[in-house]
């Protein structure tokens, strides 16, 4: 893959370390060719050497060409082969982009389980995770609003265990049965497979609106959650409500969750529609740039449980999938960590043949009564024989680590050899049995059920409301701001007035001001009084700002340093040097990738070559930009291109740091009465506006230290 940060990085070494040549990476290794290993030669696909594949085989006379005989298996095998090449794509989650990890524990959870997994300390367990947009085809956009996917799959030592997940920790709908249903209103609309990758159109917003259940997770979606910085920074939620079962046979419900060290962030919405257009691989790239860096991206694992005994002591169902389990109330216990480490080695056989399924678990995790859940363990499963064929399982990627055989083996491009001549279970040898407890076998937890045989719902299901309220009100000032722009977004591209009408009504049920302020932008009457009324309660973890790091890190982020000819040397080495100490990724941005020269450099001397130049670049795809003084600020100003660079960089909240000449610049590109700017040797910081009148060291420090996030200054 091109990457677009090349020389960015070429002062973080690459380092893939011992650890990531795991069990997985092992087993994958017999599968594999390099296509660099220069005693290859080009054969057929059964072995034959070729001697030409550029020519068709054809009937000529002299240098005068005929028509290409049939006899060609060479010319017919290389187009035979193309024209099959594509598999159907994901039904949803199509687009997606993957990395092999590996996951410890540092605590043992066995009070509640006795998967090994979850309580063997000393091992190290591979995992690859797939991140993915929901309603998008494979070649749409990174950066469109929409919910991610998060899927885990763990090679245990007693086979595989996936959590299918997403990084918001609810779901718009409760019972499986409605998955059509919703997938088909967000997709394109049926008549002309419009719009891409959007829930901005009539039919999505018409189901929101008819299905008030799915009210909590709409407003997640219209929340910065929806955009977010990058994959390695969101939180991943296996959103459905699984058990876990200890040594004595007591079950607990469980929820899981994936913590990112970094923090979690996301981008503002016009910065997301530029780089949609932009550079639309910017998610995958930015995670495989970071892997490839030796950043390896880290989340805490955690687990949320609930005793089956203490299952109906909450006000909403804890088997309902559009409640979180609010953290005052369950708190989360953090046990393990999961880091990306490795690269995949080819897209088609690893990133798109890999098949999660919610019922792939091990002994020691089970399922509950969720009716999402219970529907999901039929469809994955399902859904990967249209996908991969019959014999899914045995691909590379998917395969266990650990032993398997069962007596099932035929079918569509089986490739295992079974040695033996019984393939039943019993059978006259005794061979093939089922494993006893005692072995691993999985037990079933042997639950009480009684009851009629019933379409509906639990009770609690029915309160869609209370907890898109929670959500809501523990957002912060300008997440709540955010969550109203993206709905006045949204809700302008319907252009049914029923739509946007109803659901302005409806998000009165959530809070008054939101609902007057997005029925006011996109035309539908004000509603006066509110559906339901508040319960003005919080939860702060709901909040993405409440995980930001303790310590805000500049680690992995993009800055920009902008230079035309007479730049300031010791301004513009001494931020570079320092930004690159702390692990973050500088780049410069010159008028052209020809050198360009320090203030008093002779034009013969070396120069600096920029990364790239204003026009090859834009400031979306930066954290932060930073405008050494000297004499270069006179240029940059008459340039239209860099100007746009500060003013857009401002505009999406982005920390700016600038010293001596280049504060002025700052200054007036921005126009803003608001901002202060320094005119001594003092730093100023004020708005994500770090400057400093002279070049001193104290302002490469604050320079770095703004870059943790300008969403905290608006
Ligand atoms: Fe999925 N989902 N889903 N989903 N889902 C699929 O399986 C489905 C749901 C999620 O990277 C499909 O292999 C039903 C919730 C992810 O390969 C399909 C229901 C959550 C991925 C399917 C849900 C998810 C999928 C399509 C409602 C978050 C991508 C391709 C009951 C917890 C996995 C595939 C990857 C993929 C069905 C709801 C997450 C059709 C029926 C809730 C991350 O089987």
């Amino acid at each position: 893959m091109t990457s677009i940060i090349s020389s960015g990085l070429e002062k973080v070494q690459h380092t893939m370390s011992s650890a990531t040549e795991g069990a997985k990476i092992a087993d994958l290794k017999k599968d594999t060719i390099d296509v660099h290993d220069p005693n290859n030669r080009i054969t057929t696909d059964f072995g034959v050497k070729s001697s030409n594949t550029d020519d068709w085989l054809k009937a000529s006379s002299g240098d005068k060409t005929g028509p290409m005989l049939l006899e060609d298996f060479v010319g017919r095998e290389k187009i035979h082969r193309f024209d099959h090449e594509r598999i159907p794509e994901r039904v949803v989650h199509a687009r997606g982009a993957a990395a092999f990890g590996t996951f410890k524990l540092y605590e043992s959870a066995e009070d509640v389980t006795t998967a090994g997994v979850l309580t063997d300390t000393s091992r190290s367990t591979p995992v690859f995770l797939r991140f993915s947009t929901v309603l998008g085809s494979r070649g749409s956009a990174d950066t469109v609003r929409d919910v991610r996917g998060f899927a885990v799959k763990f090679y245990t030592d007693e086979g595989n265990w996936d959590i299918v997940g997403n990084n918001i920790p609810v779901f718009f709908i409760q019972d499986a049965i409605k998955f059509p249903d919703i997938i088909h209103a967000g997709k394109p609309e049926p008549h002309n497979e419009v719009p891409q990758a959007q829930t901005a159109h009539n039919n999505f917003w018409d189901f929101q609106f008819l299905h008030t259940e799915t009210t909590h997770m709409f407003m997640w979606t219209q929340s910065d959650r929806a955009i977010p910085r990058s994959y390695r920074m969101m939180q991943g939620f296996g959103v459905n409500t699984f058990t876990l079962t200890n040594k004595k046979g007591e079950r607990h419900f469980v929820k899981f969750h994936f913590t990112p060290t970094l923090g979690v962030h996301s981008l503002v919405w016009d910065e997301a529609l530029k780089i949609a257009g932009q550079d639309p691989d910017f998610h995958r790239k930015d995670l495989w740039d970071a892997i490839e860096a030796g950043a390896y991206p880290k989340w805490r694992f955690g687990i949320q449980t609930i005793p089956e005994s203490k299952e109906h002591d909450f006000d909403f169902d804890i088997l309902d999938a559009t409640k979180v389990w609010p953290e005052e109330l369950v708190p989360i216990r953090y046990i393990g960590e999961l880091e990306l480490n490795r690269n995949p080695d080819e897209y088609f056989t690893q990133t798109e043949q890999v098949a999660f399924c919610t019922s792939h678990v091990v002994p020691g995790i089970g399922f509950s009564d969720d009716p999402l859940l219970q529907g999901r363990n039929f469809s994955y499963f399902d859904t990967q024989i249209t996908r991969l064929g019959v014999n899914w399982e045995e691909l590379p990627i998917n395969r266990p680590v650990c032993p398997y055989m069962n007596h099932q083996r035929d079918g569509a491009m089986r490739h295992r050899i079974s040695k033996g001549t019984v393939n039943y279970w019993p059978n006259r040898f005794g061979v093939g049995p089922p494993a006893t407890k005692e072995e691993g076998g999985y037990l079933e937890y042997p639950e009480k059920i009684a009851g009629l045989k019933q379409r509906l719902r639990s009770k609690k299901f029915s309160d869609h409301y209370s907890q898109a309220q929670l959500f809501y009100n523990s957002l912060a000032p300008h997440e709540k701001a955010h969550v109203l722009s993206a709905l006045s977004f949204e809700l302008d591209h319907c252009d049914d007035p029923v739509v946007y009408t109803r659901l302005t009504e409806r998000l009165a049920d959530i809070d008054l001001e939101l609902a007057q302020g997005v029925a006011e932008a996109v035309g539908a009457p004000v509603p006066q009084k509110a559906g339901t009324p508040n319960h003005n309660k919080k939860s702060p973890s709901l909040s993405q700002t409440y995980y930001n790091p303790k310590e805000p890190t500049i680690a992995t982020r993009r800055v920009a340093i902008l230079v035309a000819d007479g730049f300031d040397p010791v301004a513009y080495y001494g931020v570079k040097a320092a930004l690159t100490a702390a692990g973050a990724l500088p780049f410069t941005i010159g008028p052209r990738r020809l050198p360009v020269h320090a203030q008093g450099e002779d034009k013969s001397g070396k120069g600096v070559s920029p990364d790239h130049h204003f026009e090859g670049m834009r400031s979306t795809l930066f954290d932060s930009i930073f405008i050494p003084g000297g004499a270069h600020v006179e240029k940059l100003r008459k340039n239209g291109r860099a100007l746009h660079w500060v003013r857009e960089a401002f505009g999406h909240l982005k920390a700016i740091g600038a010293t001596g000449e280049a504060v002025a610049l700052v200054r007036d590109a921005c126009q803003l009465p608001g901002v202060q700017f320094s005119s001594s040797n003092e730093v100023v910081d004020s708005y994500g506006v770090v400057t400093a009148a002279a070049t001193h060291p104290q302002s490469f420090k604050e320079t770095i230290k703004m870059v943790k996030g300008a969403k905290d200054f608006i």
